[in-house]
């Protein structure tokens, strides 16, 4: 076995990467991904030991989130950065040790020895590393612990993953908070003992979902805070003639700095995959030049980026191999990378430098002409849904709406998926259908119409925006004087990377029940953790669309 990789949806038979990822993961990467989060690991163990004498360092805490996020699905794919990373890890890691050492000689007391991850030592070259990481696969750890206890510990570090990724996005616009960093190092402490205590673990996820809330929550903040609140907006799908760059990923500072930066020089702007949601916002669609999207959701990339006749950005996940038709004139920032492919660095100052990606953009021959216009609504977050609460509510009460469906979460390519375009499709009528995150592009170009002006339809954006979507059901359930759960409102969710696992962790600390998940599940939730899933939150697996919306309905 080369690899063993088993923490996104489209996993190599649906048990796990053994040879190579799906994804495009050399085995090699897949190692160093696998060290680097144990690294991590070390690293909190001292900075955890520290922090509760009082001693903190926000390097060392903010690498441990950009640590996670680079081995989220699609994202980082070079081993030499991942190299530097480790390297980077295990300083930082002594450094730790040794703020910790000094908060124990001032509080008169001896230092623990955590020993174990917070031990590794970078050898002097790959080969070494590699050998580290081979003595620490999730295999060993699943013929160890079996499929349960090992996929707890997994169900953590990947809740983990996907709230460092938001928690990311969130830092470089200038939120950020303690507890938060005090909560990854408690946690990635805790998975350092090899913890098999299922309450134990199970209590630790759900405190995981909540703290993604959190961060959630922060985005949210940060995010509306430097752009304003996101508003209905009608978003070009087609192109206009005229030079141009695609932004793909989820970062809304870097599409701000590319906007500053492309105007005045002609080139056009569009919005990709995940991006898309940027466009209802005040401060982001200013920009003229911001003419809309184009395509769709990521697993479409490599024919769009091919077709498309500029530059391509990629801010964040999720990044497929680069066809050598458009290797040239794509670039990755941020924590995205791929060997070969030209990557953005930011300045100390947090500010980049997109030079490069506007000359490759005005050498490239540019959309000739206008094609037909074609529109999708978005931009419907809980600011814009709670200003039509009022008449929402009415709605409800009196019958005009019956039910609504959040159908969302991230997409991917492999088959089952059409489950929920065909779900979308038979939703009747007098349904309202929120949804969110990449899987919307499965019918989010399809005709809803609108109930007494209310759009039967309601993008809220981004899959971090599920915090809106929350913060909708909240608000209608305190209006209703019941819990979400009495409300006539169902979960139907696609997942695909960490980010999702995440969310899903947060509904369940939320207490929501009965949600539909697909298009299969998780390879690393283990028989009898399903079950226990099924049992305490009535958690089902998609089944039939017509079937699963019959029940629902019922
Ligand atoms: Fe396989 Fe997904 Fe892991 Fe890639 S991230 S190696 S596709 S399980
Ligand atoms: Fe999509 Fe990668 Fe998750 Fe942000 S872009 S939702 S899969």
């Amino acid at each position: 076995m080369d690899m063993y990789c088993y923490q996104c949806e489209q996993t190599a038979k649906g048990t796990g990467c053994t040879v190579k990822g799906i994804c495009g993961k050399e085995p090699e990467v897949a190692t160093l991904m696998d060290l680097l989060v144990h690294v991590t690991e070390g690293l909190s163990q001292y900075a955890h030991r520290a922090r509760e004498l009082g001693a903190k360092d926000r390097e060392i805490d903010e690498f441990v989130i950009e640590a996670l996020f680079a081995t989220v699905t699609n994202v980082d794919f070079d081993p030499e950065r991942l190299t530097e990373l480790i390297r980077t890890g295990a300083a930082l890691r002594d450094r730790a040790k040794r703020m910790y050492e000094d908060a124990c000689r001032e509080a008169g007391r001896e230092p623990e020895q955590p020993g174990g991850d917070a031990e590794i030592a970078p050898g002097d070259d790959r080969d070494d590393l590699l050998a580290q990481g081979r003595e620490r696969t999730i295999r060993q750890r699943i013929d160890s612990l079996g499929d349960d206890v090992a996929g707890m510990q997994e169900l953590i570090t990947y809740g983990l993953k996907g709230a460092a990724a938001y928690a990311d996005h969130a830092r470089v616009l200038g939120v950020t908070d303690d507890d938060v960093y005090a909560f990854f190092h408690k946690t990635l402490d805790f998975l350092s003992t090899n913890p098999t205590d299922v309450e134990e673990l199970t209590a630790t996820a759900l405190k995981v979902g909540e703290t993604n809330l959190k961060v959630m929550e922060m985005l949210d903040s940060a995010n509306t805070g430097a752009y304003g609140d996101p508003e209905p907006t009608e978003v070009r799908i087609t192109p206009v003639a005229g030079k141009c760059i695609c932004v793909s990923g989820h970062d809304l500072k870097d599409l701000k700095m590319l906007l500053e930066q492309t105007e005045g020089t002609g080139v056009n702007v569009y919005t990709h995959g995940e991006m898309l949601p940027c466009n209802a916002y005040p401060e982001l669609k200013k920009h003229k030049h911001l003419v809309g999207n184009y395509g769709g959701a990521w697993q479409d990339q490599q024919k769009e980026f091919d077709e498309f006749p500029g530059a391509v950005l990629m801010t964040t996940n999720c990044l497929q191999k680069p066809r050598d038709g458009y290797k040239d004139r794509i670039f990755t920032t941020g924590l995205v990378g791929w060997p070969g492919v030209s990557h953005i660095e930011a300045a100390p100052d947090g500010t980049k430098d997109f030079t490069p990606v506007i000359e490759a953009a005005q050498r490239a021959e540019g959309f000739t002409e206008d094609a037909e216009e074609k529109r999708v609504t978005i931009g419907f977050a809980h600011n814009a849904v709670m200003g039509v609460a009022e008449k929402v509510i009415d709605a409800v009460k009196s019958g005009d709406i019956r039910h609504f469906f959040l159908i969302g979460g991230c997409d991917g390519a492999k088959s089952g998926r059409n489950y929920y375009t065909e779900f979308a499709q038979q939703v009747p009528d007098d349904c309202v259908i929120l949804t969110l995150a990449c899987g919307k592009y499965r019918f989010n170009k399809l005709p809803f119409g609108d109930i007494g002006g209310i759009p039967r339809l309601l993008d809220c954006g981004q899959c971090n925006d599920a915090y809106s979507a929350i913060r909708i059901a909240v608000a209608l359930a305190e209006q209703f004087d019941c819990g979400v759960n009495d409300l006539p409102l169902s979960f139907i969710l696609s997942w695909y990377e960490q980010k999702a696992v995440a969310i899903l962790l947060t509904l369940l600390h939320l207490g929501i029940r009965d949600m539909r998940v697909g298009p299969s599940l998780p390879a690393f939730v283990g028989p009898n953790v399903w079950q226990a899933l099924q049992d305490n939150w009535n958690i089902q697996a998609i089944g039939q669309p017509a079937d699963d919306l019959a029940e629902c309905l019922s």
